[in-house]
């Protein structure tokens, strides 16, 4: 069996190496050619220290013919569409799935199954995708091609692992391909295989990290409560989820990555008529929450007469979530630009990203007037808080992610603030 990618970034590279895994011939396609070249060598041009990828590129990159679009080929029985699908503001940005699908109508094979793995808003499928691969290829859907969408499930420093156990849900343009497509992802994953039409695969997508998403925000809108009230969160969270079957999240300093805060905005932008008010709320409160780490500070300030504009801040984290050098739409980037318009001096140390981790934490806090936590990573716990408190000009602990312990921080003499658990 022979199969194309289009895309080869988080989704399409692994995809392409699983696919070669399970002894399918695989033509790997992107536009970029610098990361062809790189692939053709077997060398990994992006997240490095995702585990397996590097070790698994290099054990089957011969195998796997890398192109760039100048480079023809014939297309083949499966075409894997794995293109990023960002959002221009809270609307879906259908360029770059676009000119794939273009590129994939140009060469299609007759009988080929087209699935597309790129998380699409939902109708997508059926008003875009289809519309423009008959126009441009000529031929019919369901007579000439077929079509599934089969959108991935897969996080950043967990790539393998989920690939090869998630279930997976696929849209079929014709219950024709089920067989075909059941006997491949079978082999892609032990995780449940359900099949479905295409545009209940994209809700169920969307739906998915909408979920996770409003549930965040619940979290954090009930972290504002708390300190409203003088409680702490994470006493009320763990007494919540002592009843069964609730499960509250974790409030937190923000909502990062590349699919959660994206997601919501593709399901909302399918619905026409009732307006998602929940979902488009949950995503207001948590991209609010570097911006309540920044009112944390200042309340901090203002209690130890600190004049803001001439304070020094050192902000521990910037990639999007614990343990990952993922930066996409971090919160830290969010509560910087706060900073940066309003002139207040920073510093960031994120040991996993390599443009903050030039640095000592020493160095970055010395002199500084508050420390803010913004992700909870492992290597965090070797800070020496002792040593720091006698760097720092003002002793002002503020924890995005209920990090540090608030007794060992406040017998250090610092203020300790924390999301949904500040000073009485
Ligand atoms: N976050 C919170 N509180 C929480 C959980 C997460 O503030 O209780 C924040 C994180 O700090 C991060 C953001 O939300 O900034 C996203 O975190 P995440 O754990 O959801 O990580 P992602 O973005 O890698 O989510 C992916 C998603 N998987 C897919 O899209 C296939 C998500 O649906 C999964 O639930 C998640 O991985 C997972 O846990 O596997």
């Amino acid at each position: 069996m022979r199969a194309s990618v289009i895309g080869l970034g988080y989704v399409g590279l692994p995809l392409a190496i699983r696919l070669t895994q399970i002894g399918i011939n695989v033509t790997a396609i992107d536009k970029n050619v610098s990361k062809i070249t790189q692939l053709k060598k077997g060398i990994l041009p992006f997240a490095q220290d995702e585990p397996y990828l590097q070790t698994y590129l290099k054990k089957y990159f011969m195998e796997i013919k890398f192109l760039d679009l100048t480079e023809n080929y014939e297309f083949t029985d499966f075409v894997f569409v794995t293109i990023d699908t960002p959002l221009k503001g809270s609307i879906p940005d259908n360029r770059y799935i676009l000119n794939a699908i273009d590129y994939v109508s140009n060469h299609q094979k007759k009988n080929s199954i087209v699935i597309i793995e790129s998380t699409v808003a939902p109708k997508t499928a059926e008003n875009i995708i289809i519309p423009r691969l008959e126009k441009n290829s000529g031929m019919k859907l369901n007579k000439d091609f077929f079509l599934a969408v089969a959108p991935e499930r897969i996080r950043p420093k967990h790539i393998f692992a989920q690939l090869t156990t998630l279930p997976r849900v696929i849209g079929v343009s014709s219950s024709t391909i089920i067989p075909k497509l059941k006997s491949l992802y079978e082999k892609i994953t032990a995780g449940q295989i359900d099949f479905t039409d295409f545009t209940t695969a994209e809700v169920v997508k969307t739906v998915e990290n909408s979920f996770r998403d409003v549930n965040i925000a619940f979290a954090n809108e009930i972290a504002l409560a708390c300190e409203e009230l003088k409680v702490n969160v994470w006493e009320v969270r763990d007494l919540v989820n002592k009843i069964p079957f609730h499960d509250m999240h974790k409030p937190g300093s923000g909502v990062g990555g590349h699919c959660i805060p994206k997601d919501p905005w593709l399901l909302s932008s399918s619905v026409k008529k009732h307006k998602l008010n929940l979902i488009r709320t949950a995503r207001t409160i948590n991209d609010d929450m570097p911006k309540h780490i920044f009112l944390l500070t200042k309340r901090a300030f203002t209690k130890n007469g600190i004049n803001i504009k001439k304070a020094n801040l050192a902000i521990l984290g910037y990639s999007y979530v614990e343990n990952s050098d993922d930066t996409r739409s971090s919160p830290t980037n969010s509560l910087v630009r706060i900073l940066t318009n309003k002139k207040i001096k920073f510093r960031i140390y994120d040991p996993l990203v390599k443009k903050y981790a030039d640095q000592t934490p020493e160095e970055v806090v010395k002199n500084s007037d508050a420390i803010i936590l913004m992700v909870a990573h492992n290597d965090f716990r070797k800070l020496d808080l002792k040593k720091l408190s006698k760097v720092v000009r003002t002793k002002i602990l503020i924890d995005g992610r209920n990090f540090f312990d608030k007794k060992k921080v406040e017998k250090l003499g610092f203020t300790y603030s924390a999301v949904g658990n500040v000073p009485k």
